[in-house]
């Protein structure tokens, strides 16, 4: 029995508070990033500044982890992890399992460069409207001279934890996540022109941003912000401002790394750096500290780029900067969902580690095709929500992954509002949310879930 309860917000009832929300980071249970109720009037702060309160703090810890990980894989490699060589692709597989541990849809790109097979990982996080995409990158790999722990494990770590990060909080943000490990950067950009030159014409102009991230934890560091998109360019002086830390403008000029691919088909691009071979100048060095007249990274393309080439201080600042720019670029402009309510808060026991169930909701009386931004609201009571699949299935059985499962997310409950094109889908007939359990232990059921229109 569908018992869907079809309710129309009264215009005007609804204030949408989203951008002031959208950046708002759940802590215990995933609950919704991006909101609408009705408020009294008053002052709120702008806002960035919740984003700045919102975005979580990246653990250095964890990302100097993930820096001895690649040393070790380096080590056991022959001592790098450049292209065409097994130390990247040993690089590549262990940052995948770790997306895919947390609930991220991973995709390997093989291309061939200098007679080797090169890889491309892109991680999606399911959610948010695919015609708003905001991308960060890396390279992973590194010279075959050594083992390229700052150049670029330091960015590829940052991000990684970022993500990790994106994927504790449940993060659920307006535009759609894409996080992205290059190849053969050292060739020239190989990798990131492959993956760039692969996409149509229509899912470039879906990318709204791409954030690079090129040697972020180098031993005498300088804090350099490209200037490239003034809106990330902003985004990122904003940042480096609210923690005290003075800033330059990138001056080693374009195509020097992964952006430049993104940058010459009209992206807009931006990212930090902490600086190569060029030497610290006295202004510098009384700005930011460190040495003056000795190199930012006195082991660029060297074999003593090791975990003992990088300022935890920088890695550390720079991976903070890298989530409040994700969290604050992410928060796209909500239209308030103003329309109709499509509800069924029947319970419905979800099978431990078994088949998938559904709940139902009839839509009727409408015209045309569902919204590009359908609203997607989700009430799951279950302990270690990572057991959970989550799909939306429209009336012609067309599936829309809300969740993947995660072997790492231990919180309980899911409570979160999800955005999906649902643009090619006729609005009337019966749509189902569709739940799996798929691994043992930890029980719960649907408690409720609504759409949107
Ligand atoms: N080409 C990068 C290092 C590099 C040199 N200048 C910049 C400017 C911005 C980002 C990165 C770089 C490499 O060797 O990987
Ligand atoms: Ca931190
Ligand atoms: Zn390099
Ligand atoms: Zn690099």
């Amino acid at each position: 029995m569908i018992r869907s309860v079809h309710r129309r917000l009264a215009a005007g009832t609804a204030i949408a508070i989203a951008g002031l929300l959208a950046a708002a980071v759940p802590t215990a249970a995933a609950t919704s990033s991006t909101t609408t109720s009705s408020s009294s009037s008053g002052s709120a702060a702008p806002a960035r500044s919740l984003a700045a309160l919102a975005a979580p703090d990246i653990p250095v810890a964890n990302v100097k982890a993930h820096l001895n990980d690649l040393q070790s894989i380096a080590t056991a490699n022959g001592g790098n992890r450049a292209h065409g060589r097994t130390g990247y692709k040993a690089s590549i597989d262990f940052v995948k399992a770790k997306l895919d541990a947390a609930g991220f849809t991973t995709t390997l790109q093989q291309f061939t460069s200098s007679g080797s097979t090169g890889y491309n990982l892109i991680a999606d996080w399911p959610g948010g409207d695919a015609n708003k995409v905001l991308m960060a990158g890396s390279h992973l790999d590194s010279v075959s001279s050594g083992p390229g722990i700052n150049d670029n494990g330091s960015g590829s770590a940052a991000i990684l934890e970022t993500a990790l990060a994106v994927s504790r909080a449940q993060f659920s943000p307006d535009k759609h996540l894409r996080f992205a490990w290059w190849g053969a950067e050292e060739l020239g950009l190989v990798g990131s022109r492959y993956y760039v030159n692969s996409l149509s014409a229509t899912d470039r102009s879906k990318i709204s941003g791409y954030l690079n991230f090129d040697m972020i934890g180098s031993p005498n560091p300088g804090y350099f912000v490209y200037d490239d998109d003034p809106t990330i360019e902003q985004t990122f002086k904003t940042y480096f401002t609210g923690i005290g830390v003075p800033t330059e403008i990138e001056t080693e000029g374009d195509g020097r790394s992964d952006h430049a691919s993104f940058k010459n088909v009209g992206i807009p691009v931006g990212g930090l750096f902490t600086g190569a071979s060029r030497t610290k100048s006295s202004a510098q060095a009384t700005k930011w500290g460190g040495t003056s007249g000795q190199a930012f990274d006195r082991c660029y393309h060297s074999s003593c780029d090791t975990t003992s080439n990088i300022s935890e201080t920088a890695l550390d600042r720079n991976s903070d900067a890298i989530a409040y720019a994700i969290w604050t670029l992410s928060a796209g402009t909500t239209v308030p969902p103003t329309g109709d309510v499509y509800e069924n808060t029947t319970d419905v026991t979800i099978p431990d580690y078994g088949t998938a169930v559904t709940s139902s909701v009839a839509v009727s009386g409408r015209t045309g095709n569902a919204p590009a931004a359908l609203q997607v609201g989700v009430d799951i009571k279950h302990t270690w929500r990572g057991d959970l699949v989550i799909d939306l299935v429209a009336p012609d059985g067309t599936a829309y992954r809300l969740k993947n499962s995660s072997g790492s997310d231990s919180a309980d409950d899911v409570v979160a509002t999800y955005t999906v094109n649902a643009s090619s889908e006729t609005a009337n007939g019966t749509w189902q949310l569709k739940v799996q359990d798929v691994a043992r232990y930890d029980t719960g059921y649907i408690n409720s879930w609504k759409l949107t229109f």
